[in-house]
């Protein structure tokens, strides 16, 4: 599903984050020490090469909310940016954490004059954050920032399995009224 405002092209689609050839900069949902880890952050780490965990070393550790950037190595982008998302139940107030990411993340790539993100659902996997919250969160902040951005003209959101696209596009239709 596709949506267009102010010229910038919201998207979601299912697939894998790591295998997003046409995107400027992709999102890791990291671990605070920006190591390997698994789900989003293993399949970036693991397509990018060892490379990426060496320059992530000094950058490390950072906080729920926070996003650094790095080069991409491997993968077929120019760059990711790397985000801690809130442990749902464990980092509070969670949903502002949440937010503080994507609007973190899209001010670093605002900055860096990057015109293409993508997102994987940040703490929907081993962080237990339901997913339609975080659907809700992640697109009503997206929607907030819009005004900010004069550099981004694609906004994905990569989505791992049928079940997690259609939450997403439910939640975009709803926060844009589309
Ligand atoms: N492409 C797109 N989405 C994916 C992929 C993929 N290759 N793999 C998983 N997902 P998670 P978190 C989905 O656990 O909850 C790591 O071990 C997945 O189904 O990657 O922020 C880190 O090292 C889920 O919906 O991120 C951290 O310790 C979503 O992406 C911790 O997990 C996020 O799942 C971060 O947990």
């Amino acid at each position: 599903m596709k949506i267009v405002l102010s010229g910038i092209e919201i998207e979601t689609i299912k697939g894998d984050i790591a295998a997003q050839q046409d995107i400027a900069a992709v999102v890791n949902a990291a671990n605070a020490q920006l190591r390997i880890g698994g789900g989003v952050a293993g399949a970036l780490h693991r397509a990018a090469g060892p490379g990426l965990e060496e320059e992530c070393r000094p950058l490390a550790p950072i906080k729920p909310g926070q996003a650094v950037i790095t080069g991409a190595h491997n993968l077929p982008n120019k760059y990711v940016i790397h985000c801690l998302g809130p442990v749902f139940g464990v980092d509070k107030p969670e949903e502002k954490l949440l937010a503080d990411c994507y609007r973190n993340a899209l001010r670093i790539a605002e900055d860096s004059k990057i015109d293409s993100v993508a997102f994987p659902s940040i703490s929907t996997g081993a962080f237990g954050y339901p997913m339609e919250d975080a659907a809700r969160i992640a697109f009503q902040t997206i929607k907030d920032i819009l005004p900010e951005l004069n550099n981004a003209r694609l906004i994905r959101f990569v989505l791992f399995d049928s079940e997690s696209l259609e939450v997403h596009e439910q939640c975009l239709k709803e926060v844009f009224d589309a």
